[in-house]
Formats: C-alpha cells, sequence, structure tokens
C-alpha cells in the first residue's frame, strides 16, 4: 500500500498485488503557494484520475487513442486541420519553427519574446536559421517595423520565411495582443509572403481575457504553440496547431528530436482535461493578480507591469528591500518567490485561492 495524505492534498492510495488497483481520490485543490510560474501547477484530482484510467498505445505508430482525442479536440477548438502533442512549449516553437523553414531562412522575433531570448538558441542550433528582432512596446511590435525587417529579394541576403508572435507576451508582464493586432500582424506578413507562428504558451489567457474564443486569435496565424502544463495545470505537454501540412512536417521532427512518445497517452489524457475543462478558470488567475498588484502597491511595493493576465511584476526597492528580504519574508510566510536585484515575477495560477493572496498580502505588509 502506497499513499500520502495531508491537508489538501489530493489523497492517493493504491492496493498493488494480484488484485485489481484501487484508486481514490478526495475533490479538493491542491494548494499551491508558489509565484514563480505556472508552470509549477500540480494535475487536478480529476486530471490524476484520467492519467490512470488512459487508454494507452504507441504513439509513434499512430496507436495511442487518448492523444489521437486530444489531438482531434485541440484542432477543432482552435479551427485548424490538425495537432500535434509535444512534450514542452520549447519544443513546440521548435518543430513548429522547423517546418516552417529551410536552413539558411531569416525570421523576425520581437525582441524580448521567448523563443529568442529563453529556448537556447534553438533556431540557430537545430534550424540553422538568422534571428531578426523588432523591438516591441509592452510586447506589441509595430506592423510597420515589422514590414522594414523583411529582407529584400538580393543576391546578398538571406530569405525571410516566418514572422513568431508571442501571445501573451511573457517577459512585458503577460500583455494581451488584441484579435486587432494579430490581425495586423498577419497582414504585414502575408503581404510579404511570410507565415505567421504564434508562441501562444498562455493563448487561452489571452482569450479569457478579451472575452473570445481562441479561434478568433488562431485565424491569424499559420501554427500556434500552446501549454498544456502552465495554467491549465495539466502536468506535462504542449500542443502544435496547423494545416495538415505543417503539421506532418512538425511530426517528424518531433521524432528527430526524440520526441516520439509511445503510451504517451497517459499524459495525454489529464491534457484533454487541461484543454476541455480548465480554461474558464483562468479569470480566477486573473482576478488574483489583480488583487496581490493592487494591495502591493497599497503595501508601497511597485508593481512595474499592466496587469492583464495572470503576471505581477514587482520592484521591491521603494520599501528598502533587497531580493534577500523579499525571498526571506516569502520563506517564512511558506510561499516560494525567486526575488532577483530589486525585483520579481509573481505568477498567479491553479492552487493559489483568493484566501491566499489575502494571507500573503497581511504577512508581506506586517513585515516591510
Ligand atoms: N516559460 C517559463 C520559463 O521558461 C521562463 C515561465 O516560467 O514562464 N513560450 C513562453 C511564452 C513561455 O513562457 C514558455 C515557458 C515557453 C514558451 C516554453 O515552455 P516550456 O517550459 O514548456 O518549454
Amino acid at each position: 500500500m502506497i499513499g500520502f495524505l495531508s491537508p489538501g492534498v489530493p489523497h492517493l492510495s493504491y492496493q498493488t498485488g494480484v488484485e485489481h488497483i484501487k484508486l481514490t481520490i478526495n475533490n479538493r485543490v491542491e494548494k499551491n503557494l508558489d509565484f514563480r510560474s505556472d508552470t509549477v501547477t500540480k494535475p487536478s484530482p480529476e486530471m490524476r484520475e484520467a492519467a490512470y484510467k488512459a487508454e494507452v498505445g504507441d504513439d509513434v505508430y499512430g496507436d495511442d487513442p487518448s492523444i489521437n482525442e486530444l489531438e482531434r479536440v485541440t484542432a477543432k477548438i482552435f479551427n485548424k486541420e490538425a495537432s500535434l502533442f509535444v512534450t514542452s512549449g520549447t519544443m513546440g516553437n521548435a518543430v513548429a519553427i522547423l517546418a516552417h523553414t529551410h536552413r539558411g531562412d531569416e525570421i523576425i522575433l520581437e525582441e524580448r519574446s521567448h523563443i529568442y531570448v529563453n529556448e537556447v538558441g534553438g533556431l540557430a542550433v537545430m534550424g540553422q536559421l538568422m534571428s531578426r528582432t523588432v523591438q516591441g512596446v509592452k510586447g506589441h511590435m509595430n506592423p510597420d517595423d515589422i514590414a522594414k525587417a523583411v529582407r529584400a529579394d538580393n543576391i546578398h541576403y538571406p530569405p525571410t520565411s516566418l514572422l513568431c508572435v508571442e501571445n501573451t507576451h511573457n517577459s512585458a508582464g503577460g500583455i494581451v495582443l488584441t484579435v486587432d493586432q494579430m490581425k495586423s500582424y498577419w497582414d504585414v506578413a502575408k503581404a510579404h509572403d511570410l507565415n505567421v507562428h504564434l508562441d501562444g504558451a498562455r493563448v487561452f489567457n489571452a482569450a479569457v481575457a478579451l472575452g473570445i474564443d481562441v479561434k478568433e486569435i488562431a485565424q491569424y496565424t499559420d501554427t500556434i504553440q500552446l501549454c498544456l502544463s502552465k495554467g491549465l495545470a495539466a502536468p506535462v505537454g504542449s500542443m502544435v496547431v496547423g494545416s495538415q501540412d505543417v503539421i506532418d512536417k512538425a511530426r517528424k521532427y518531433r521524432k528527430m528530436l526524440g520526441g516520439g512518445m509511445r503510451q504517451a497517452g497517459i499524459i495525454a489524457a489529464p491534457g484533454l482535461i487541461a484543454i476541455t475543462k480548465m480554461v474558464d478558470r483562468l479569470a480566477d488567475d486573473h482576478a488574483t493578480a489583480k488583487l496581490l498588484a493592487d494591495g502591493l502597491t497599497k503595501i508601497g511595493i511597485k508593481v512595474v507591469n499592466e496587469v492583464q493576465t495572470n503576471m505581477v511584476y514587482v520592484d521591491f526597492s521603494p520599501v528598502g528591500w533587497t531580493a534577500e528580504d523579499w525571498n526571506k519574508a516569502c520563506a517564512e510566510m511558506g510561499w516560494k518567490s525567486r526575488g532577483r536585484g530589486t525585483g520579481t515575477r509573481l505568477v498567479t495560477h491553479y492552487g493559489i485561492e483568493e484566501e491566499d493572496i489575502k494571507s500573503f498580502l497581511e504577512g508581506i505588509a506586517k513585515r516591510v
């Protein structure tokens, strides 16, 4: 018998042996007092149960029913022909970019985009691609700047083949690009024969913040990478959506990168719950982020971004704190947060509720 039980933690108990495995789960949300990212979310009790019960097969042969279902449903949600289950956001962006480009092409990205800054230079290593960055304002690129960044047809220049967009924009502060902005990028890209890839790690946060169906954003993209394992709380995985042709190419690149998985339905089944049942609750994360931002502002801690979704970027130097002071205060209260220099990013997510934010704010107020 293996089990664990602590307050607020789903209790799983397995009886192993010749008899069947028994699984019991209480239905409570597991507390997760961790502001470092929404990547830290833990699967819901329903997801754990789905993983346990998932029908599986060898996905490299296309035989995993849970993955096939996840891919079918995801493509439908985004109104695209096909989709592909991948291990992570980084892999999803990589296979989509590889599928759109050829060695020696140039691609256009916003200068603080995750793909350019945080994906280990994979586009240069794996795709042998040149990067051309455009400076955004709060993550928004000016379409005229994109047009200027496209290479002319000249024997000396690499061909530009792809525009990468990020929505929500992480390092700009979880900022949302509107459907009009997406359209303006699409129009300029198509006028120059470029494909458009959206790093939509948090595209559902954007759709929820805008109060629209995610299809409205998707219509102005050729491919999207979206994460199941951030605010949607699945334990693993991302999806790439697009035309059948581009997804077929991406599938081959996924295999090349070692991402061809076998009985991975066990991780796809929670992903299906993530994408069908966890989207609407992102509004709660946006509300707790606003509560957090307002509370910290009252205490004298400066909020440096416009809080549109689930991210709050703070500067604690106005209260005379260093990163050490911040980290110590959080640790004393049982929260994980990683201050650096004079500030940090706080991300709200599944497992953090309104009452947690209130008690966090009280604790900080007492300590400043
Ligand atoms: N972002 C992580 C860190 O890598 C910074 C985070 O904590 O926010 N696109 C965007 C916009 C992302 O924010 C991330 C992860 C990814 C892609 C990559 O996803 P994973 O971590 O699944 O490879």
